[in-house]
């Protein structure tokens, strides 16, 4: 089935008043989310959410100013998803770091405005998308993103073959912060992690997580929340997740932000953290032959007292 066109996608699943679809100069298909309660862009392109912004609220999530939209790349910032695998892929070093689900064309499949007042959208993985070589598996894979006062995206795997398959992967979240300084992140007390920064040496974090250089760290066999305290923007987001066992934080800092180039400025790196709701390393999830594994997080806001 190919991918649908603005036209198609609108007379299908636009709802007036919260949702419609755009096509962007670089030719990607945006879902621009509109209600009374937040915005949001999604990009059909690895159904990528790019923006989300509760209505009188900063934005929550960061994309950067120099994030590039074009065909088969991903795009810095917002909630790309990293599947079927996290980092490296295990056994071929030619397979793309995080995955193809960012990078490939999803289809939408459903639209619902909730009487919530929310918006929710559903994205699907095409079978066309899935390169065959890197993932011979059956599968169905959806992207279920819901937009209000807070942001729920759940990611979907059902295996629809005859034997098991395990995965790894992420919604490798950036958030937007009022300054490095000025946060530190509450949750992962006690946790082992890997530490990616060096030799991937194992530790146990002590205390809340501040940030004063590269940090690069897969916090393994926790299903706790996290907090993202910022005293400069008087607020606190709390990342609520289900299904997931891993959280994965990461801020580039000065030199590896410059290198990647697509951090919009040389302080780019300053504005932004990453705390990821992950299955990596030890925590990749067996997916038995006709079972489903869910990936949820809920993204809000709470204000400082
Ligand atoms: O999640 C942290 C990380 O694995 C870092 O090591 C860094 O590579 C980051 O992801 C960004 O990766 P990307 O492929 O999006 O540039």
């Amino acid at each position: 089935m190919s991918q649908l066109n603005v036209t198609t996608l609108n007379q299908k699943f636009a709802i007036p008043g919260q949702l419609e679809f755009t096509e962007d100069e670089s030719g990607l298909i945006i879902a621009r989310i509109a209600n009374k309660q937040a915005l949001s862009t999604i990009s059909l392109q690895g159904a990528h959410v790019m923006t989300f912004e509760p209505t009188g609220e900063k934005p929550v999530i960061w994309l950067s100013p120099a994030a590039k939209l074009a065909r088969g790349k991903s795009i810095r910032g917002g909630v790309p998803i990293c599947w079927p695998w996290f980092g490296a892929h295990a056994t071929d070093s030619t397979f793309p770091g995080h995955g193809f689900a960012r990078t490939v064309p999803w289809q939408v499949v459903a639209s619902e405005a909730l009487s919530n007042g929310s918006t929710r959208i559903t994205f699907e993985l095409p079978q066309s998308s899935i390169p065959a070589a890197q993932w011979p598996h059956a599968c169905r894979v959806r992207n279920i993103v819901t937009v209000g006062k807070e942001m729920i995206v759940e990611l979907v795997t059902e295996n629809t073959g005859q034997a098991m398959f395990e995965i790894g992967e992420a919604l490798h979240t950036y958030f937007a912060i009022s300054d490095v300084d000025k946060i530190r992140i509450t949750g992962l007390e006690g946790c082992a992690y890997l530490d990616k920064v060096g030799d991937c040496q194992r530790r146990t974090q002590a205390g809340a997580i501040t940030i004063t250089a590269e940090v690069d760290r897969i916090y393994l066999d926790t299903d706790s929340d996290c907090l993202i305290d910022d005293s400069g923007h008087k607020r606190s987001i709390r990342i609520a997740k289900r299904g997931s066992r891993s959280t994965v934080v990461w801020n580039p800092w000065i030199e590896k932000a410059a290198k990647m180039g697509d951090f919009g400025s040389d302080t780019g790196y300053r504005c932004m953290v990453c705390v990821e709701s992950a299955n990596a390393a030890e925590n990749v999830v067996k997916v038995a032959a006709g079972a489903a594994h869910s990936l949820h997080v809920t993204y809000s806001i709470e204000k400082a007292m």
